[in-house]
């Protein structure tokens, strides 16, 4: 049951026709319902754990949601079991977790966080016909893989970046501009998209230098870019370095405007930086949003899941939630949790869900895809606007 078009991988063969028959599914020993199995993955280990668990408990939510409804699909009433597991945002327990997963025989996994995680594992869910739907890997190469199982429910990092490149320069007002990186698929990536995006609209790339997602020292490269002059620093990565960064930047007299992708657009970052962080000089952006009447849902969502987990959303909380539900709801339409009969459905979903309609083009990736600035005030995330 390999999806059509993709080269086949020897070391997962076996565990195809396993899927196949977990089609069939077990039983929920207390209700008698068929038991659907939905894989989650993302780091609820490491400094970025806040952010691995923020998405776990979007995924938490919506399957109680789906029990507490007593769905059925076809004439089976269904019991929705979470296997959550955590890779630490490693490649390698990427694909170790992922490995579980489809020896776990799931219907379905939502994740991985990273696209350094996501995409590697993803050749796995492929190979073992296991559709997968991402809440927050924004590189582009995850959807370009030929894969007719992968999917997106937000904007990837062309769009992203190319959005802060044209920002930083027509908004910010930025000539120089100096570029940070954690050399991370998705670091790497949008802080290339981003460089194109601001010299398209005019400014110049004064200085770009490298870090990783684990370093905590800043020094030596600041001082390199500070001698640079720079208006605007952008830092492709996660909020788990840029806090420390900028507060880095503050020691040494840096007053740029600190720029960022989704990465570090979270709540956290506010925390991570502390006093380093003045009102409106850091500027970010998620890669989803809703405007108008849509805002209802998202802002109901917020309080729930604050009200459920003690825990404001992060960033891609609301989105995991939306990923399972629109994983169930094309096994609803199908009339089965069989992946090769519910993809189908999923390929042709249109769903109205908190983070706004979720409906997939050829490759894959969100149709018509949204993108939020936001900047921070007083601590806090503050919207600045929804672009599309
Ligand atoms: N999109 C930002 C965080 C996840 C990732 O793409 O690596």
């Amino acid at each position: 049951m390999k999806f059509s078009g993709v080269r086949s991988l020897t070391v997962v063969s076996v565990a195809v026709a396993a899927v196949v028959l977990a089609a069939c599914g077990k039983k929920d020993a207390a209700s008698d319902a068929t038991v659907i199995k939905i894989g989650h993955v993302g780091p609820v280990s490491g400094a970025i754990a806040h952010l691995g668990k923020d998405n776990e408990n979007g995924a938490r939510m919506a399957i109680e949601e789906l029990n507490a409804a007593g769905l059925k699909i076809g004439d089976k009433a269904v019991k929705f079991e979470l296997l959550a597991e955590d890779d630490a945002a490693d490649p390698k327990q990427g694909t170790a977790a992922a490995q579980k997963l489809v020896d776990a025989k799931v219907n379905g996994v939502i994740g991985h966080l990273n696209s350094g995680t996501t995409i590697p594992a993803s050749q796995l869910y492929n190979a073992a016909g296991i559709p997968q739907i991402s809440p927050s890997a924004t590189n582009p190469k995850y959807t370009r893989q030929g894969y007719t199982g992968a999917f997106r429910v937000m904007a990837d990092d062309v769009h992203l970046g190319g959005t802060l490149g044209k920002y930083a320069v027509e908004t910010l007002k930025g000539k120089n501009i100096a570029v940070i990186d954690d050399r991370t698929a998705y670091g790497q990536g949008v802080a290339e998209e981003f460089k194109k995006g601001a010299t398209a609209a005019g400014g110049t790339i004064v200085g770009h230098e490298f870090t990783t997602d684990k370093a905590s020292d800043f020094n030596s490269i600041l001082t390199t870019l500070k001698a640079k002059k720079p208006d605007v620093v952008f830092f492709g990565g996660m909020d788990a370095v840029a806090g420390p960064m900028l507060r880095q930047m503050k020691s040494l007299g840096i007053n740029a405007k600190f720029l960022g992708g989704d990465g570090i657009c979270t709540s956290e970052l506010a925390k991570l930086a502390g006093d380093a962080m003045k009102d409106e000089s850091v500027f970010c952006a998620e890669a989803g949003g809703v405007e108008g009447e849509q805002k209802a849902g998202m802002d109901k969502f917020r309080t729930d899941f604050k009200a459920k987990f003690n825990a404001d959303v992060q960033v891609y909380a609301p989105y995991v939630y939306d990923a399972v539900k629109v994983m169930a709801t094309a096994m609803v339409t199908a009339g089965s949790a069989d992946p090769a009969k519910y993809l189908p459905a999923l390929k042709a979903i249109n769903y109205k869900g908190v983070t706004g309609n979720i409906a997939f083009d050829e490759k894959g990736d969100i149709k018509n895809g949204a993108l939020t600035l936001y900047t921070y005030k007083g601590g806090e995330r503050a919207q600045l606007a929804v672009v599309r």
